[in-house]
């Protein structure tokens, strides 16, 4: 999800390797969508040119166990779910991140939670799974560049944990903050993205029933190319707010910075709730190809889930705030 021009990085910053880098995303971008100045994967509107595993003439089977939202949409395949991926720490290329996150080590994990809470407290996940006891929670994942998938992640809600340390009355957002780890995540080298990836939530979306913590997939653990040790998910939102490696939870009083609207703060607002009505300034929000089929199916209002969140943005302009 990369951005039109990057204002807030000086010329010196970049090394001949990134510069290497950037035009190797750009070539392949270019072949997406002639005239875009996008220099890496994530903010190229999906044009079907890259299906996972097989031709786009030729639809992924989905094997997805029999397992299906409750729209009745099949869940993608596991293959597919972690074969096509977006993990910048990594890489901005979709299908090399599982090979690069191949040996990234996800257990023991530990999150800290802190800030204006009554206890703060430091967790492994094992503790949280142990006391949270995760179930199946089987969601649309949204791409804000226009592709999606059914996912059957394995989570708890955030609510639990939050409830467990006890906000106090001053907090107002969720603040997440991503691993930095530059010797295990090679994207993490160049300084491209003002690492570490942060995300944050109004504390009440994050106390909505719907927003996990995901510990797993498809009844496994969860692999690390999906987030693990632990990864938030909001399935009404558009995916770069479900922050992976989550390793840091704090409650603050004031809207966090994001990483992705601190780079481009016109095109991924702090909000970022999946509406078809709300264009990214690139490209439309209208519909969207679903990882293995044909075509492209219409974009639903919070991504299907309005009934849940809806309430939430009450007397909010949802076109200023995007
Ligand atoms: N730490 C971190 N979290 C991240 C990202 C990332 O680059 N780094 N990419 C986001 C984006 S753009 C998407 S679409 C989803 C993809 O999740 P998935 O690979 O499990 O499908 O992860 C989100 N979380
Ligand atoms: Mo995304």
């Amino acid at each position: 999800m990369a951005t039109a021009q990057y204002p807030k990085i000086p010329a010196a910053e970049i090394t001949p390797k990134q510069v290497y880098l950037s035009r190797r995303a750009f070539i392949k971008s270019t072949g997406l969508l002639a005239g875009s100045m996008a220099l890496a994967a994530c903010g190229i509107p999906d044009q079907d040119a890259s299906q996972p595993s097989q031709s786009s003439s030729e639809p992924t089977p989905i094997a997805g166990g029999g397992k299906t939202d409750e729209l009745g949409d099949p869940a993608n395949s596991f293959e597919d779910i972690t074969n096509y991926n977006n993990y910048y720490e990594f890489t901005t290329d979709k299908q090399a991140v599982a090979r690069l996150a191949a040996d990234f080590a996800t257990s023991p994990w530990e999150v800290q939670v802190y800030g204006l809470v009554n206890r703060p407290k430091t967790y492994s996940v094992d503790d949280l799974v142990k006391k949270f006891q995760p179930e199946e929670r089987i969601y649309r994942l949204r791409c804000v560049e226009a592709w999606s998938m059914v996912i059957p992640w394995v989570g708890f809600p955030l609510k639990r944990l939050l409830e467990e340390v006890e906000p106090t009355s001053a907090a107002r957002y969720v603040r997440f903050e991503a691993i930095f780890k530059p010797e295990e995540m090679p994207g993490q080298k160049f300084r491209l993205y003002p690492w570490p990836y942060q995300e944050g939530l109004r504390l009440d979306e994050a106390l909505n029933d719907l927003t996990l913590l995901a510990t797993g997939l498809y009844g496994g653990e969860l692999p690390p190319q999906n987030g693990g040790g632990i990864r938030l998910v909001v399935p009404w939102k558009y995916g770069f707010k479900s922050i992976k490696a989550v390793v840091k939870i704090e409650l603050v009083a004031e809207q966090p910075a994001t990483l992705w609207s601190s780079i481009a703060p016109h095109e991924y607002g702090f909000y970022a709730n999946v509406n078809p009505e709300v264009d990214h300034p690139r490209w439309s929000q209208a519909s969207e190809r679903r990882i293995g089929e044909i075509g492209r199916r219409k974009t639903l209002l919070f991504n299907g889930y309005a009934e849940q969140v809806a309430h939430l943005y009450a007397g909010m302009d949802l076109r200023q705030n995007y």
